[in-house]
């Protein structure tokens, strides 16, 4: 038997010295753990060996997968770097003019244990949401997602994201509120009446329009595609010339979504007073207290 002159442990390719304590009568080693998360070895584990030696220069090895110390050899490393959960679209505050919205969204990690995709909280409007989300890879260990939802609420709406690493790190919640408004602006033009029979070329269009919700606004109403000026609670009244005979007018209010009402009157024009001719009288010549007789045509230049 002679002396143990030396031991040292080896963990990730380095060798770090042991010192060996009289009192205890033990070897003792200090191994920085190192940044990164051992979740992707095998085992999530990273194994240590031991080496000892004894002044005849005979080594012993102990390896991580020994029967009885083994346990006591194979390392979690845990990393502390939270992931990141992002709502890319729709963008906070957002106004959105459809009940069917595309949420995309995006996970990735830092400091090496990955992503723990069963961790994953999607909500919309509070509710988790678990089927409908197919993660694809994206560009540097991200995580993508779109999830289309249907039925939204008009009014306000919000989604919210948060995933775990596979070391247990939590992100910080991602949350987006946005708007739906789905009503198209409301259009009641009182001037002119459908079906319309006028002798002037003038008519006043006239009527109200408003925004369909408090959250968008009423941008533009048109009459035969000319802007009219909006007063005062959505009124507007404009002069326009129509054209001898049929015309259709056009009236669109639009929103600052775009979204558009249409309204269309119809107004006959009749400038043409009627033509008499044909005038024939049965005789020119009458008895005092007997009968004229007159037959003549009247024709209507509009109605041919
Ligand atoms: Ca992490
Ligand atoms: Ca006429």
């Amino acid at each position: 038997m002679s002396e143990i002159v030396r031991a040292y442990a080896k963990y990730k390719g380095q060798q770090y010295n042991a010192s060996y304590s009289s009192g205890t009568q033990k070897w003792s080693v200090d191994i920085p753990s190192g940044a990164e998360s051992s979740y992707s070895q095998s085992n999530h584990t990273y194994p240590i060996e031991l080496h000892a030696f004894d002044a005849a220069g005979n080594e012993t090895i102990m390896y991580a997968t020994d029967d009885t110390y083994g346990d006591q050899l194979n390392i979690r490393v845990l990393e502390k770097t939270k992931p990141t959960a992002t709502i890319i679209s729709p963008t906070q505050g957002s106004v959105l003019g459809s009940a069917t919205q595309d949420i995309k969204m995006e996970l990735s990690d830092a400091g090496g244990s990955g992503l723990n995709m069963a961790s994953v909280v999607f909500k919309v409007n509070n509710v988790q949401v678990s089927t409908g989300l197919t993660w694809s890879d994206g560009t540097g260990g991200k995580k993508t997602c779109t999830y289309h939802a249907t039925n939204l609420s008009d009014g306000s709406n919000s989604v919210s994201l948060q995933v775990t690493d596979n070391d247990g790190n939590v992100s910080d919640v991602a949350q987006v509120t946005f708007v739906i408004s789905t009503q198209a602006p409301t259009l009641n033009v009182t001037s002119p009446t459908e079906n319309l029979l006028t002798n002037s070329k003038n008519v006043t269009v006239s009527g109200t329009a408003a925004a369909g919700s408090e959250a968008v606004t009423l941008t533009e109403v048109t009459i035969n595609g000319e802007p009219a000026s909006i007063g005062e609670g959505g009124a507007f009244s404009e002069e326009i010339v129509l054209e001898e005979g049929e015309n259709t007018i056009t009236v669109i209010a639009k929103d600052s979504l775009g979204k558009t009402t249409t309204v269309t009157r119809h107004v006959t024009v009749d400038t043409k007073a009627p033509i008499i001719s044909d005038v024939e009288a049965e005789a020119t010549t009458v008895n005092a207290n007997s009968t004229i007789h007159l037959t003549f045509k009247v024709v209507d230049p509009a109605d041919e």
